[in-house]
């Protein structure tokens, strides 16, 4: 998808239209209040104080064919240059204008740009007329906190895109529309995956029966690895003490990321943004020699994190998530190695849900932010290094990302693109000196000395909200088979002649815990048919005369028009096979 940002004719062309925005909704609206209107890179958008006014998708409608009117006029833009005492006198009421010059120091050259009967203060630079501005289109409006502080007033923040010619908007408006119909949102809801509900409040989805089941599948999918791998499975409750995230360092270093605390009795608790300090207490409880290590304690963790109610999305950005979580004690020795298995895992996994459009991130400190993470440079160029280290020797691509880093340390993270907005981490894997230091963990080495355990954080799915609003976006809701909340479909041809070999069949399926549904409506067979598709069912059974009196299946895959036929026990060694291999 085309990004605007990059293109430095385009930006000025969506920068003009964001003044035309403003201009026409002045026209319709004459108590608008304008905040600011920068070029993104999906276009523009212009944040506007209309009092109570609620704008819908009609009213934007209203104002494209006013800023069509103010475009066909053709008035020239014309910019000025004036004083701070003179710009304060021109936008006297505006107030978030008068902000905007309050902000800006004496000597600083304040333009304005001017459009007709409408002026803008603005650095520039725009198009010469407003007749440039003609294909152009509005996207969407929501809600915006002032200054993005949702102590401050909500604004309308209009959103919008220009094109120099018609082609090109097209191309962009139909790319827009395959986006979001890849939206998880979207197909979250046509397969009733997941709901939102204000009772519940922002954030905070309710996975549904179809969505119940996918995450179980995943559950068990990752369980069975990491139990091979060695993990150990734990569970701990969501909430913990102030003082326990005090003593990891959590209250300090990330509690703008935290639900405010709660009193009960005389225990201050908060919901817990992430279940480390747990896991540390799990490993403390036990005496430790080198021999034990590496220890992994894994845990489905729910947790709850404070995310700007502007970022939350679906299930890929909530407040109340679980995360696929684990933590690995090591000895310094281990690092390497264990890293290496992480990165491993990941590729495994990966190849196992045929993810390939994916980049590695390694996240580092900004040396120069104090407050978000703790200040020990020797400890932080020691995790740094090692972390590039072991990246170097697995030869894998990565970039580095300064200021990305968790407060305890460096992590590798990766990272994919959602259909509708901004590159998100899916896995982690985070490297960690501080924890158990805060914790006072050890474990006696070889030489009979107490020592201190480095710890590795590590999300294969990240959160299965997350992963599954990824695979969600990655097969369109087409499942594949092991993991669909509905595996087969079966439809007798005509009730009254098949039904019962058909409910022998799902009897049959039923057996093998395959998740089956008979579709004994009276409907028609092609209806049927094309019900199975929507909903995506990875198979759909047809069974009429023939395969009744030759006890055969006739079957379909999901997206295929090819039927194919086979004996009954062979079609369940097939099934139960495709299953077993997450086929
Ligand atoms: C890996 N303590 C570590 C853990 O041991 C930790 O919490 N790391 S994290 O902060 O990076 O979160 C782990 C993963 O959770 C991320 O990689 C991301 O995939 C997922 N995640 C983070 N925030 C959200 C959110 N708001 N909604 C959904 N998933 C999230
Ligand atoms: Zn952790």
């Amino acid at each position: 998808m085309i990004n605007i940002k990059e293109d430095e004719k385009l930006c000025v062309l969506n920068h003009s239209c964001a003044h035309l925005l403003a201009q026409a909704v002045k026209h319709l609206y004459e108590d608008a209040k304008f905040w600011v209107g920068p070029v993104i890179k999906e276009g523009f958008y212009y944040d506007i104080d209309l009092g109570d006014i609620k704008l819908n998708d009609d009213d934007l409608v209203k104002i494209e064919k006013e800023m069509k009117k103010i475009s066909k006029d053709g008035k020239k833009i014309i910019r000025h240059e004036l004083s701070k005492s003179e710009a304060l006198d021109m936008f006297k009421d505006d107030p978030y204008k008068i902000d905007l010059i309050n902000e800006m120091t004496s000597d600083t050259v304040i333009s304005c740009y001017t459009q007709g009967d409408f002026t803008d203060l603005c650095r520039g630079p725009h198009v010469e007329t407003v007749k440039e501005i003609k294909y152009f289109k509005l996207l969407k409006v929501s809600g915006a906190y002032y200054k993005g502080d949702s102590k401050n007033k909500m604004l309308q923040r209009i959103y919008g895109v220009a094109f120099y010619d018609e082609e090109s908007l097209n191309d962009y408006l139909k790319e827009l529309e395959e986006a979001r119909e890849r939206d998880h949102r979207k197909i979250g809801k046509d397969l009733s995956i997941f709901m939102n509900h204000d009772l519940v409040g922002k954030g905070m989805p309710l996975w549904l029966p179809n969505g119940a089941i996918v995450r179980k599948q995943l559950e068990n999918y990752i369980y069975e690895k990491e139990q091979k791998l060695g993990y150990l499975h734990v569970y701990t409750p969501c909430v913990g003490t102030v003082d326990l995230y005090k003593t990891s360092g959590h209250w300090d270093h990330y509690k703008e990321n935290m639900f405010p605390s709660m009193k009960v009795d005389d225990e201050e608790f908060v919901l817990r943004p992430m279940n480390c300090p747990h896991h540390m207490l799990i490993y403390g409880n036990e005496i430790h020699s080198y021999r034990d290590l590496p220890i992994r304690i894994g845990e489905f963790a729910t947790d709850f994190r404070y995310e700007a109610s502007g970022a939350v999305k679906g299930l890929e950005r909530v407040r109340c998530m679980c995360q696929n979580d684990a933590h690995l004690f090591v000895t310094p020795e281990q690092i390497k190695d264990e890293f290496k298995k992480v990165v491993s895992l990941i590729l495994d996994v990966y190849k196992d849900f045929g993810i390939k459009n994916y980049t590695f991130r390694l996240s580092l400190r900004d040396k120069e932010d104090k407050e978000k993470y703790f200040d020990d440079d020797d400890m932080w160029n020691m995790a740094e290094d090692k972390l590039r280290e072991v990246l170097n020797e697995l030869e894998v691509d990565y970039h580095e990302a300064i200021g990305e880093a968790a407060f305890y340390g460096p992590k590798l993270d990766v990272e994919v693109k959602p259909a509708v907005g901004p590159e998100v981490t899916l896995s982690t894997c985070q490297l960690d000196f501080l924890l158990p230091r805060r914790f006072n963990l050890s474990y006696i080495d070889s030489d009979g000395e107490k020592q201190v355990p480095v710890v590795l954080h590590r999300a294969i799915f990240g959160t299965f909200d997350r992963f599954t609003a990824f695979i969600l976006e990655e097969t369109k809701g087409a499942f594949p088979l092991w993991l669909a909340p509905i595996q087969v479909n079966i439809i007798p041809v005509n009730n009254e002649f098949h039904l019962e070999y058909a409910s022998s069949v799902k009897d049959m399926l039923l057996t093998h815990d395959i998740r089956v549904n008979l579709d004994s409506r009276n409907e028609k067979l092609s209806y049927k048919m094309r019900e199975s598709q929507i909903k995506k069912i990875p198979l759909t059974l047809i069974l009429g005369d023939k395969e009744r009196d030759e006890n055969t299946i006739s079957y379909r895959t999901f997206g295929s028009n090819e039927t194919k036929t086979l004996p009954k026990e062979e079609f369940e060694k097939f099934v139960i096979n495709k299953i077993k291999n997450r086929d």
